[in-house]
């Protein structure tokens, strides 16, 4: 038994062109920061009056991300909104809109804050129930008032499809649809991308899991992330952390004082 495969040989031009490829990212990174959903509704809105994500402390992000980006030179900065419409499948005061699969554990009339649902669709998905948040136009979803807004940097929506959930900032939920922010870094030849923002152990976490999917070495400062859940921050990290994820703290990003 031997993993040497003459079929599967790698033809001598392909390698090359791969080492090309490699080492341009090697020598020259391009960076990108992607701020995570730093909105007004997971720092003092409803999600943080239900003891959501944050724990409360929400906005300790804000001065950390701002000190990041005013130290370090990011080639690129994208800022990420959770953006929903009012009639959207995430909010527990919804529950009622849409039938419960039969195979859901919790029928979604019977569901308390934060129950999680399979619902019948089309498309069947399972879905955590929050308090309605981040409506689009609304001042919840505003980006926090302190937070420093770069100018030429890109925005995302995400979360806008009523019956599909989007924690991460480059699919939905299920993978249906992409946003234009991989597309958009691509454009940029961005290769190594920088996460932070709300909630570390939710939409962060879906976010660096797509990054590193997408082939960015991806780096998550984890001070400048809060999150909703220490003991699925953990088995996140330590997911992510399998799949190559990079942890840091702000403190030894390159160019931080
Ligand atoms: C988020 C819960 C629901 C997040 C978004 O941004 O982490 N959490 N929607
Ligand atoms: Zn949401």
């Amino acid at each position: 038994e031997t993993d040497f495969n003459q079929d599967n040989r790698i033809d001598f031009n392909e390698f090359q062109q791969a080492w090309k490829e490699t080492l341009k990212t090697t020598l020259k990174p391009v960076s990108a920061l992607v701020i995570v959903d730093v909105q007004n509704d997971f720092i003092s809105g409803s999600l943080a009056l239900h003891s959501c994500p944050a724990n409360h402390q929400g906005e300790e992000v804000v001065p950390i991300i701002n000190r990041v980006l005013t130290n370090v030179r990011f080639d690129v900065v994208a800022y990420t909104y959770d953006w929903h419409p009012h009639n959207h499948i995430s909010f527990y005061e919804n529950r009622y809109l849409r039938p419960t699969a039969p195979e859901s554990k919790i029928n979604a009339a019977d569901a308390k804050l934060l129950d999680s649902v399979i619902f019948v669709g089309p498309p069947k998905v399972e879905q955590v129930l929050w308090p309605a948040h981040c409506v689009q136009h609304t001042r919840g979803a505003d980006l926090h008032k302190d937070l420093i807004l770069v100018s030429n940097a890109i925005h995302v929506f995400k979360g806008a499809n009523p019956n599909v959930d989007s924690y991460s900032a480059f699919w939905d939920n299920m993978k249906l649809a992409k946003t234009s922010l991989d597309d958009q870094l691509r454009e940029r030849n961005v290769t190594d991308v920088y996460v932070v923002g709300l909630a570390t152990d939710v939409c962060v976490a879906a976010t660096a899991m797509h990054s590193i999917e997408n082939n960015y070495r991806t780096i998550l400062i984890e001070d400048a992330c809060r999150g909703v859940d220490e003991k699925e921050i953990e088995v996140k990290r330590l997911e992510l952390n399998r799949h190559g994820c990079i942890f840091v703290e702000s403190t030894v990003v390159p160019g931080m004082v």
